[in-house]
């Protein structure tokens, strides 16, 4: 999905894994040849499946103004798989929702949404149904300015179901979810661009299982803000939320003011986010060594 659409189809030869579904390329004189990757504005990465003991990236989608954490109703949200998306959704650069799906399925969501709150502090929640059409319109609201965005969540959700809702009519093919586990059978196997009549663009991505980290930007600060700002108050500055004297964070948890799952999550993200950086700093030596890595530019 490289090609503008009110243009003939080019067939291009070398999309390479640095190619990601919202980049911006320039063909060479051929206009086979994708020349160069404009820089991008945002890009949502995780670490790719682990292939042997290789740290790699997988960019999901680039040039994305509004990342859509999609989950649905049926179940409770998995709120520890929500904290890790917003982790990365933060560091992709752009802006996280959180979209609430299958409201048509619940009687009340109030009370789900009022939980979500406390996970993804400053970030919207949104309840929406793409069989009812509930909640649609304000989803769409959020490509004015002829935004970009990115749905992204687990298999059967109901990601494609409210990118057709959003364009109107049956575009992305759509699935019965698994009786029994109510788990989604990855109905959609490649992501796909989609131009809105209305501008703005919306990306519809297949349902990804597990989320690892792999950047390491602002994301842990800006999703677990509320405990940043809780351990700003503790005495010492290198408090460890264990047992240390006024400690805010345990305070909070002690006044049940935070869930100390919340802040157990947080910790295993820091450390899962220094393991990568070293498995990350690893990797560059052992390129060097090998003399693989390009030589810098001279300055
Ligand atoms: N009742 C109801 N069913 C929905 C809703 N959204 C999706 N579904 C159903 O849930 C199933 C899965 O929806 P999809 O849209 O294919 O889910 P997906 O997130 O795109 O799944 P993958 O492409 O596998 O990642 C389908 O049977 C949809 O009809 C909704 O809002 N209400
Ligand atoms: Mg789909
Ligand atoms: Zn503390």
């Amino acid at each position: 999905m490289l090609v503008a659409l009110d243009q003939p189809p080019v067939r291009v030869r070398n999309i390479g894994a640095d190619v990601a579904v919202g980049d911006f390329v320039v063909f060479g004189d051929d206009e086979e040849r994708v020349e160069h990757v404009l820089h991008r504005h945002s890009a949502f990465v995780r670490r790719a499946s682990f292939e042997g003991n290789r740290a790699e990236a997988h960019t999901i989608a680039a040039n994305i103004d509004v990342v859509m954490l999609i989950h649905s109703l049926t179940s409770p949200p998995n709120q520890r798989r929500l904290e890790r998306e917003l982790v990365l959704a933060w560091d992709s650069g752009a802006r996280p929702v959180v979209v609430l799906t299958k409201t048509d399925l619940v009687p009340d969501v109030d009370a789900t949404v009022a939980a979500l709150h406390d996970v993804a502090p400053g970030v919207d929640v949104l309840t929406a149904s793409g069989i009812s059409g509930d909640g649609v319109e304000a989803l769409r609201s959020y490509a004015a300015g002829n935004a970009t965005i990115a749905l992204l969540g687990a298999s059967g959700v109901g990601k494609s179901t409210l990118v057709n809702a959003l364009v109107g009519h049956g575009r992305m093919v759509t699935a019965e979810v698994r009786e029994g586990d109510q788990r989604g059978r990855h109905t959609t196997t490649a992501c796909e661009l989609i131009r809105l009549v209305e501008g703005g663009w919306l990306i519809d991505t297949p349902g990804v299982r597990a989320v690892s980290l792999w950047s390491s930007g602002h994301g842990i600060e800006r999703a677990f803000a509320d405990v940043f700002e809780l351990m700003d108050h503790c005495r010492f500055r290198d408090c460890k939320h264990d047992d240390e004297p006024d400690c805010a964070v345990t305070a909070a948890i002690a006044d049940g003011l935070l869930d100390v799952k919340r802040l157990d999550s947080m910790k295993r993200l820091v450390a899962e986010e220094a393991a990568l950086e070293a498995e990350q700093r690893a990797q560059e030596k052992a390129l060097d060594r090998r003399g693989v890595r390009k030589p810098k530019p001279p300055r």
